[in-house]
């Protein structure tokens, strides 16, 4: 797989050459590379933004810089992928969803965000994603580009040793995964459960879907709203696990609460 992000802190993706995903870099499974949009600017101070028309505050990327630049990256294959507050959500799904494709180019934008003529103009030539990490809003694409990157190598072939780990864990069954432990079986007063212990593989793997629907009935009641998916081994949200009760839950969870 073929990645080009564009950034004007191309500095901070240096994160992609440690771990398992600089490893599949050496391997050959990823191909990464970072560009900085300056280098497509041509002005002696190197501009890259301009102040927004209809006025307000802050600063809006040129589209100038931007569409040499995909001009120059852009291949028969390739999807852009924006990260923005405005884009659709990203989930687990998405991320196979890239996982899939041959070249994807990131596109970073930093102060109020990029010209939208860039996106109409890439969307003609090439499919374009813009994704959100959640409602908050950071000082640029950067950070969440590292977060899709994870994402999406993970899934890769060849990238985990162990392909099962892959399936059984949160989000890839559409619901929250049960607790692990390992060794020592007591530790600071604190047991693991018995039955973990008890080699008992049929109801060690009940007791997990218990816990994972309960969990998950607790903290995200909304991965439940729907319904669940027969793969995930349950019964229908209305029959398992624990109610959504308010503040049932380690974390407060919009839609948790008691209906009006
Ligand atoms: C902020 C350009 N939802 C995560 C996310 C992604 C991108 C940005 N903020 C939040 C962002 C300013 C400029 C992108």
């Amino acid at each position: 797989m073929k990645i080009d992000i564009v950034s004007i802190f191309p500095e901070y993706l240096a994160p992609l050459e440690l771990s398992l995903i600089g490893k599949a870099q050496s391997t050959g499974l990823l191909a990464v590379s970072v560009y900085d949009l300056r280098h497509w600017t041509s002005d002696v101070h190197r501009t890259v933004d301009d102040t927004p028309y209809g006025g307000g505050p802050g600063m809006v990327m040129r589209p100038e810089p931007w569409g040499l630049a995909l001009d120059e990256l852009a291949t028969p294959e390739a999807r852009l992928v924006v990260p923005s507050p405005a884009g659709t959500p990203l989930s687990q799904a998405i991320a196979h969803d890239l996982a899939a494709e041959s070249h994807l180019i990131f596109a970073c934008g930093r102060y109020e965000g990029i010209d939208q003529r860039v996106l109409d103009h890439a969307a003609s030539r090439m499919p374009v994603s813009e994704i959100s990490l959640g409602d908050y809003v950071l000082f640029g694409g950067e950070v969440a580009v590292l977060v899709i990157m994870e994402a999406v190598a993970r899934l890769l072939p060849g990238v985990l040793g162990n392909a099962d780990s892959l399936v059984e864990e949160s989000h890839e069954s559409g619901v929250l995964e049960a607790p692990m432990y390992t060794k020592p079986p007591s530790w600071r007063g604190l047991d693991v459960p018995e039955i973990l212990r008890s080699g008992d593989h049929g109801r060690i793997a009940a007791w997990r879907r218990e816990q994972a629907l309960s969990r998950t009935a607790a903290r995200r009641p909304d991965l439940l709203a729907g319904g669940l998916p027969a793969s995930s081994g349950g019964l229908p949200a209305s029959s398992g696990g624990l109610p959504a009760s308010p503040g049932g839950g380690q974390f407060q969870v919009p839609g948790a609460g008691v209906a009006e």
